[in-house]
């Protein structure tokens, strides 16, 4: 094999990654400053190691030369979901995205492989603006519930560890274990609504609180100290029944006296 200056070839790789961990990780952020549910539970990404590129090129006989081209997923994305429901939605984003072309979709999720294993794999083209010029970078984004991940990242280990060739009866414990993965899933499903309205209702209180807190600290900045005091004991009040509606109520008196005052 010819010798591969891997610095550079793995620098704009690199440079992918973290672009799209910021993309993603910004996305799911203003999912939650709208106070909308995210379908993103969180995003991690690595470049492939020199190793395990080499070891695919040699599995899949790619040449040197054509490494960058044809192993997709030097640069790697992965997106963890609360719920099974949850990937389409991350799949439809990305579709939509004006940033990146998706060029090849794997639905491991719907078929899973024989190892038990699944996941949505989406190949994309990521334009990359380096400093000597526009380059188009290929990338790999699996998307996978936290279960799936759980699966994956054990099964992985057992499979480096003997190599690929993992002892038949340990394999299949593995497909039970894959099994069960998917049936806590599947349960899981069963009261999404109630944990997302719960979350909802965490995401509302807390924001809630914050700007309730801001106010009262106006108010007394203001020098309004009385009225401050009334208001700061109605919330600790308020707090204490754990009274959203309440909140809600005081939060609104509070966004007008601020109004007042600025004016
Ligand atoms: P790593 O260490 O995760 O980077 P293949 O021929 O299957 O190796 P291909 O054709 O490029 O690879 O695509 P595939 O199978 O759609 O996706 C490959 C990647 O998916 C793997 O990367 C794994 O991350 C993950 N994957 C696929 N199948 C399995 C599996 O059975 N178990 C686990 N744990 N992960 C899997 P790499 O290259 O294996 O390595």
């Amino acid at each position: 094999m010819e010798m591969i200056n891997w610095k550079d070839l793995l620098y704009p790789y690199q440079q992918t990654m973290d672009e799209l961990l910021i993309k993603f990780r910004n996305l799911d952020a203003e999912y939650r400053y709208l106070g909308l549910y995210s379908p993103i539970d969180g995003v991690t990404g690595r470049v492939k190691s020199i190793t395990s590129i080499l070891e695919k090129a040699n599995r899949k006989q790619i040449p040197a030369d054509r490494i960058a081209e044809e192993i997709e997923d030097i640069a790697g994305l992965r997106i963890l979901c609360q719920f099974t429901e949850d990937i389409p939605k991350v799949v439809e984003m990305i579709r939509r995205r004006k940033d990146m072309r998706v060029v090849e979709e794997r639905d491991y999720v719907h078929h899973h492989k024989e190892s038990g294993y699944r996941s949505y794999h989406m190949i994309i083209r990521y334009p990359l603006q380096t400093a000597l010029g526009f380059k188009e970078i290929p990338a790999e984004i699996q998307i996978r519930t936290n279960a799936m991940n759980f699966w994956a990242a054990a099964e992985h280990s057992l499979r480096y560890k003997y190599s690929g060739n993992v002892p038949k009866a340990l394999q299949e414990r593995l497909i039970n274990c894959a099994e069960a993965a998917n049936r806590l899933d599947e349960e899981m499903s069963t009261i999404r609504e109630e944990i997302t309205n719960a979350t909802r209702e965490n995401q509302i209180k807390e924001g809630l609180v914050s700007n309730i807190l801001d106010k009262l600290h106006i108010l007394y900045f203001r020098e309004n100290m009385e009225e401050a005091e009334q208001m700061n004991e109605e919330f600790i009040r308020l707090w204490n029944e754990d009274n959203l509606e309440g909140m809600k109520a005081l939060n609104d008196k509070l966004n007008v006296l601020a109004e007042t005052f600025r004016l």
